[in-house]
C-alpha cells in the first residue's frame, strides 16, 4: 500500500464520523483487514489493540479476541476512541553489527558535517532532549551515562510510577519491549546510535555530534531486532511527553498502517523534528515506499547515507522525492554497550548526525520551530555529485552553513 491509499483509508474514517454516521465498534476498528496488502508485512497480534483516543493519546490494550474486544472495550468508550487496529509484531532492519575496536577518536563524519567550528562557539546541544527511539541503549556506558536526560519526577528502582507518567521506573529512560526476545545479548544498534548523537569526549574516543545534548532512551526494539508496532507508538508517544525536541528513528521494515503514521502526524502537531533513516536496500523508496522513512510529515527529515569519499552509500536507500540528504554512514565510530566503541555502517548511524545537527541548532536559536529547524538543515547542504538527484536536496549536510541559514530566518 502506498501513502496516498494510506490517506484515503484515513479520510475514509474522518469522513464516516464528519458527516453524522454513527460512530460504531466496526467504523473505529476495521478489522476485515481491507488496509492489508502485500507491500503490508507485520504479522497481527490477535489480542492486543492499539488505540488512538480522540485527545490524542494512544494506548496498548489486550483482550482474549476482537469480538471481545469490541464488546467489552470499545463500545463501552466509544465516545472518546478514534481509532483502533490490530498491532502487529514486525522484524526491524537494523541489525548492522558493528566491528569493536580499542579505537582513537575516528571522526571524519563529524568533520564532513563542519561540527567543529559550533563547538568552538559553545554551541552544543546544550538544553536539547533527543530521543533515541530504538533498541537498548547502554546508560551505563562511561561516554553516554552523563548524557542521558534523567527522569528526576521518577525513583528508580522502588517498582512504582511515582510521577505518574505511566511507566514504572523510567529513571534512565523506558523499555516497551511486550514481545518475547530471543536473546539476552544487548543489541549494540542503539547506544551506537546515542553515541554519535551526543558521546561525551571527555571519557572515550567517540565525539558526539552535539556533546551537550541530551538523551532520552526509549527502547521498544528487542535485542533480535524484533518489534512491535503498538510498542513504537507508545516510545515515540513517551518521548514527546518526555520533552523530546527530535526524535531518532533508525529503523525501518515497519507496516504502512495507519496508527503508526498517526503517532508521526501527533508528532509533527507537538512541533517535534522526527529523523528516520532511509533503509539499507540499496532502492529506489520513491518507487518502493519503506516505512517510516515515507511517511514523510511536515517536520520529519529522510536520512541517506554518505562514504568517506561523499558519495552515496550502495546499500542506501534513496529518492529524489522522499529523501531529503545524506549525512556520513559509513566505517562511524560509536558507543557500543560494555564500554566499548566499534566501527558501524548504515543509514542507521547516517540519521543520528542529523540528529546531532539538529540539536547544535536548537541550542543555538532556541526559539526556532522544528519547519526551521528542518528548513535551515536542509537549504544548506554541500551539493555534491555523488548524491545528486538521489536525495531531494542534491546534498550532504553542513551544520556551520545550516546555522548562519537559521541565523537568517530566526532573527
Ligand atoms: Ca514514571
Ligand atoms: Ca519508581
Amino acid at each position: 500500500m502506498d501513502v496516498q491509499k494510506i490517506f484515503t483509508a484515513v479520510a475514509f474514517i474522518f469522513a464516516l464520523s464528519a458527516c453524522g454516521t454513527q460512530k460504531s465498534a466496526d467504523t473505529v476498528f476495521p478489522e476485515d483487514g481491507a488496509m492489508d496488502s502485500q507491500a503490508c508485512s507485520g504479522r497481527t497480534i490477535q489480542n492486543k489493540f492499539i488505540v488512538q483516543w480522540e485527545d490524542g493519546r494512544f494506548s496498548v490494550e489486550t483482550a482474549e479476541n476482537a469480538e471481545t474486544f469490541k464488546k467489552e472495550f470499545i463500545e463501552p468508550n466509544l465516545h472518546d476512541i478514534k481509532f483502533v487496529e490490530f498491532d502487529r509484531q514486525i522484524q526491524l532492519k537494523s541489525d548492522e553489527q558493528g566491528v569493536r575496536v580499542q579505537a582513537t577518536s575516528d571522526n571524519w563524519g563529524q568533520s564532513m558535517i563542519k561540527a567543529s567550528p559550533l563547538w568552538r562557539m559553545g554551541i552544543k546541544g546544550q538544553g536539547v532532549k533527543v530521543a533515541v527511539v530504538d533498541a537498548y541503549v547502554d546508560y551505563t556506558h562511561p561516554q553516554l551515562k552523563p548524557r542521558i536526560a534523567i527522569n528526576t519526577a521518577e525513583i528508580p528502582g522502588n517498582g512504582k510510577d511515582d510521577d505518574g507518567n505511566g511507566v514504572i521506573d523510567d529513571y534512565y529512560g523506558a523499555r516497551f519491549v511486550s514481545i518475547p526476545d530471543s536473546t539476552q545479548t544487548p543489541s549494540s544498534h542503539g547506544s551506537h546510535v546515542a553515541g554519535i548523537i551526543a558521546a561525551d569526549h571527555s571519557y572515550g574516543p567517540v565525539q558526539g555530534v552535539a556533546p551537550l545534548a541530551q538523551i532520552i532512551p526509549a527502547q521498544f526494539i528487542a535485542n533480535d531486532g524484533g518489534g512491535s508496532l503498538g510498542d513504537a507508538v507508545l516510545a515515540l508517544q513517551y518521548s514527546a511527553n518526555r520533552g523530546a525536541k527530535i526524535i531518532n528513528a533508525s529503523w525501518g521494515g515497519a507496516p504502512c498502517v495507519s496508527s503508526l503514521y498517526n503517532a508521526f502526524q501527533d508528532l509533527e502537531r507537538r512541533g517535534i523534528l522526527v529523523v528516520v533513516a532511509s533503509g539499507n536496500d540499496g532502492r529506489d523508496i520513491d518507487r518502493y515506499p519503506e516505512y517510516p522513512a515515507s511517511f514523510n510529515i511536515a517536520t520529519q527529515i529522510t536520512v541517506a547515507a554518505a562514504t568517506m569519499s561523499d558519495f552515496m552509500a550502495a546499500w542506501s536507500n534513496s529518492g529524489f522525492q522522499t529523501v531529503h540528504v545524506a549525512a556520513p554512514g559509513e566505517r562511524i565510530l560509536s558507543t557500543v554497550p560494555k564500554s566499548g566503541t566499534a566501527y558501524m555502517d548504515g543509514t542507521s548511524m547516517a540519521a543520528p548526525f542529523v540528529a546531532g545537527a539538529a540539536a547544535l541548532l536548537w541550542s543555538a536559536k532556541p526559539d526556532a520551530t522544528a519547519v526551521q529547524v528542518k528548513s535551515a538543515l536542509l537549504q544548506s547542504v554541500d551539493v555534491v555529485s555523488g548524491h545528486e538527484y538521489k536525495v531531494n536536496t542534491r546534498g550532504r549536510i553542513n551544520v556551520e552553513k545550516a546555522l548562519q541559514y537559521l541565523h537568517q530566518i530566526v532573527p
